[in-house]
Formats: C-alpha cells, sequence, structure tokens
C-alpha cells in the first residue's frame, strides 16, 4: 500500500507519458518507427469500417486511479444541464409530419466541469496539453495536424453523469471526438451507435426514424472500461449514452481537437452546456 501510494504521488507530481499511458502495449511515442505507424494505420482502418476506434488499457490501472480521484474532486464544479431536442440539435421542423426523425424530441442530461475548471497542476489537464499525444490521435485519425480546440470551456471536458443523466441519440457537429473512460456507473451508461448511418448524400430517414421508436437492430454497444481510449467520429453515426443507475458517478474525460486552430463554440452551446458564456 505503502509502495503504492509512493507510485501514485510520482506520478501526480510528474505526469510523464510513460507512468500515464501503457507504452508497452501502445508506442504512441516516435511517430516515426514502425510501432506507432502500425497502430495509427490500425486505428484508422477500424474507423473507416465502423466509425469508432477502441483502445482498450490505454491508460495504467494507477493513472486511471488517480484521474478518478481528481475527477471526483472536481466533480462537484460540475454544471449540470438538461435539455429536450433532436438528433440533429436543431429545433424541430414543423414543416415535417410529426413521427419524422427531425421532429422527435428526447431529453439529455449531463453535468460538465469546463477546461477553465481544471486547475493547473490537474494531471488531466496535462494529459489533454501533451503535444505528443495530440500528434499521435491526429495520425490514428488520418489528420495531417490538428490544434487543441480554442474554446476556453470546451476543449477540455470531463463529463459527470449521476443516476438519471443520459444522452439522447444524436450525431454530433464535429469531425470526431476523443474520450477517455474513467468510471463506470453500476448499471446503465453505455455508448451506443449506429456505424455510419446516415452519409453526407443519404440521411437515411426511414433507419432512423425506426432507432428512435426502439429499433435496436445494428446497434453497437461499447461496455465502458476505464482506462480505454475512444476515438469517434460522430457526424454520421447516430450515438447516446443510456440512462444511468445507481449512486456511482460515471466519468469520461473528453478531449476536444480541430484540424483547424482557433476553433470556439458559439455563445449559444456556451450557454446551454456550461451554464454561462466566455
Ligand atoms: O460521454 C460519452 O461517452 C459520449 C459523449 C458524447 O457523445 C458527446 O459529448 O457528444
Ligand atoms: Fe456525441
Amino acid at each position: 500500500m505503502v509502495a503504492r501510494e509512493f507510485a501514485a504521488m510520482s506520478i501526480s507530481t510528474s505526469a510523464r507519458p510513460q507512468e500515464l499511458i501503457d507504452l508497452a502495449r501502445y508506442p504512441i511515442l516516435d511517430l516515426n518507427a514502425p510501432a506507432a505507424l502500425g497502430l495509427a494505420r490500425e486505428c484508422r482502418e477500424q474507423l473507416d469500417r465502423t466509425g469508432a476506434c477502441e483502445l482498450p488499457g490505454f491508460l495504467k490501472r494507477e493513472a486511471v486511479e488517480l484521474l478518478v480521484r481528481e475527477g471526483d474532486a472536481l466533480s462537484s464544479l460540475a454544471y449540470h444541464s438538461v435539455a429536450r431536442g433532436t438528433p440533429y440539435l436543431e429545433p424541430p421542423d414543423p414543416a415535417l409530419p410529426e413521427d419524422h426523425p427531425r421532429r422527435i424530441l428526447d431529453d439529455t442530461s449531463v453535468g460538465v466541469v469546463a477546461y477553465d475548471q481544471f486547475p493547473a497542476d490537474s494531471l488531466m489537464r496535462r494529459l489533454y496539453e501533451r503535444d505528443d499525444l495530440m500528434a499521435f490521435i491526429g495520425a490514428a485519425l488520418g489528420k495531417e495536424k490538428l490544434y487543441r480546440y480554442a474554446d476556453p470551456f470546451g476543449a477540455l471536458n470531463l463529463a459527470v453523469m449521476r443516476d438519471g443523466e443520459r444522452l439522447h441519440w444524436h450525431y454530433d457537429m464535429t469531425d470526431f471526438v476523443t474520450s477517455i473512460a474513467l468510471r463506470a456507473a453500476d448499471r446503465g451508461g453505455d455508448f451506443e451507435y449506429v456505424p455510419l448511418i446516415r452519409s453526407a448524400s443519404n440521411e437515411n430517414y426511414p433507419r432512423v426514424k425506426r432507432l428512435l421508436l426502439g429499433d435496436n437492430s445494428q446497434v453497437v454497444r461499447v461496455p465502458m472500461h476505464a482506462g480505454t481510449l475512444l476515438l469517434f467520429e460522430g457526424r454520421n453515426s447516430i450515438h447516446r449514452v443510456t440512462p444511468i443507475h445507481g449512486d456511482t458517478t460515471r466519468l469520461v474525460a473528453l478531449l476536444a481537437y480541430d484540424t483547424k486552430p482557433g476553433t470556439c463554440s458559439s455563445k449559444l452551446l456556451q450557454k446551454s452546456r456550461y451554464g454561462r458564456t466566455a
């Protein structure tokens, strides 16, 4: 126990990647080496095939423990919002029939700790601010170069979901999202998605409608395992987080990057997600 605590202390003061990331399994630091290039290629292939890429055990167990402790300490700062909306994150279109997917409303309720609420010495913040991690994620996504999201709230988030909270079926407005699972709920809180249900040229409304009315065929469930890094392309793969049950809060870190520098969220999005504007 004493040795364990000491190891934990040394991680929290240095946050060196070799202490946080399982580099034996995921050799991400040298992007010119065949091992890293091969791993990045496998990620891109998985994304093309399914819209998602899971790297289980990306973080070491000790790192997860520290990040959970940090997350629990920060979670009282989370802003919990409830919003009712369509999967398209746009107002319902009254010109369409009532049972059209663009008119079907559902609830999303989630708590979020914003980037500016992470202290300077936060381990999660230091992991997010590492250029080597960002470079690997860019390579895994097959992007030339990534930038950290410029939004003072949205760059790094801790999603804190309590009993009853959930994310309804939705598409993301960004091309991709990077998440790190820190702690599962007692029950529920599963990430579910339908790979590439739509494309830029085909909305596939009949299938989306069946899904919203409860037809779960083709739904892929990603059970939550602490320490997994998940790359997810959510623009065309509809997804949700099932309702949380129990006293254990579900903790997920969301790391935001963009292929363009200087991208920020709208004031409207800031207000609804964080309860305030920058
Ligand atoms: O919390 C998660 O696992 C997914 C989050 C998500 O889909 C979103 O923030 O848009
Ligand atoms: Fe999403």
